[in-house]
């Protein structure tokens, strides 16, 4: 089964994009696979509110595994079945928690094996240098990393709150030369563009 994985720092909008990706694509529930750093599974199907509430939260390092659902997306006349996989945060530096560095360097694996890889940025925050969420070193290695991928998009979350519109501005400096969608994983907003870029790399 081919797979897109979600990438990108912590708190930038990963795991609700996931979620109302998800249900933009016409899932009615979701069941999510849960990925122990030491490889362990368990599916817990879950209904889309109480993932959001269970799974979103407003601080850093929420999502300390990986979180897999599959979807059929719609691809012409049918459907085709692939898994869109959420990560652990990046951050700048090392992380003193070992457990959430096992998450990053798990993340790093999947990059490799995967065939869409969607690196989400927060546009609200580009223009700003000392929150959680800024774009930092580490959004520039992703870039490098990933970007020999055919399948490599970036998407600027956050385009609903203010400051996005110069943020994405700066996004688009600096990855030039990158697909970049403006995207609002709140309000479901730039989601077609983004499933058409699905489609066409899978
Ligand atoms: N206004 C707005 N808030 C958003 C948007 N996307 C995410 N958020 C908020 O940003 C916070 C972090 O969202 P998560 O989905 O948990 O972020 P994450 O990247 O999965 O974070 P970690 O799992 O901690 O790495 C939550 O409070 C979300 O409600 C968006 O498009 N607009
Ligand atoms: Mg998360």
């Amino acid at each position: 089964m081919k797979r897109c994985t979600i990438i990108g720092k912590t708190n930038v909008g990963k795991t609700l994009f996931l979620i109302n990706f998800a249900e933009y694509l016409g899932s009615k529930s979701l069941d999510i696979e849960l990925i122990g750093n030491e490889g362990v599974k368990t599916i817990q199907k879950i209904y889309f509110k109480t993932a959001i509430s269970r799974l979103v939260d407003e601080n850093p390092y929420k999502t300390r595994c990986i979180q897999a659902i599959i979807v059929n997306i719609p691809m012409g006349k049918g459907k085709k079945r692939i898994r869109i996989i959420d990560t652990s945060g990046f951050i700048d530096g090392i992380h003193p928690n070992v457990e959430i560095r096992k998450g990053i360097s798990q993340t790093l694996s999947l990059i490799r094996e995967s065939d869409v890889i969607l690196h989400i940025i927060d546009a609200s925050a580009a223009e700003h240098k000392d929150l959680p969420t800024s774009m930092g070193q580490v959004d520039y290695q992703i870039a490098q990393f990933a970007q020999l991928k055919r399948g490599y998009a970036i998407l600027a979350n956050k385009m609903d709150l203010p400051g996005a519109e110069q943020g994405f501005t700066k996004i688009k400096q600096e990855f030039s030369g990158n697909v970049i969608f403006p995207v609002s994983a709140l309000f479901k907003r730039g989601f077609k563009e983004v499933k058409i870029f699905v489609v066409n790399n899978i």
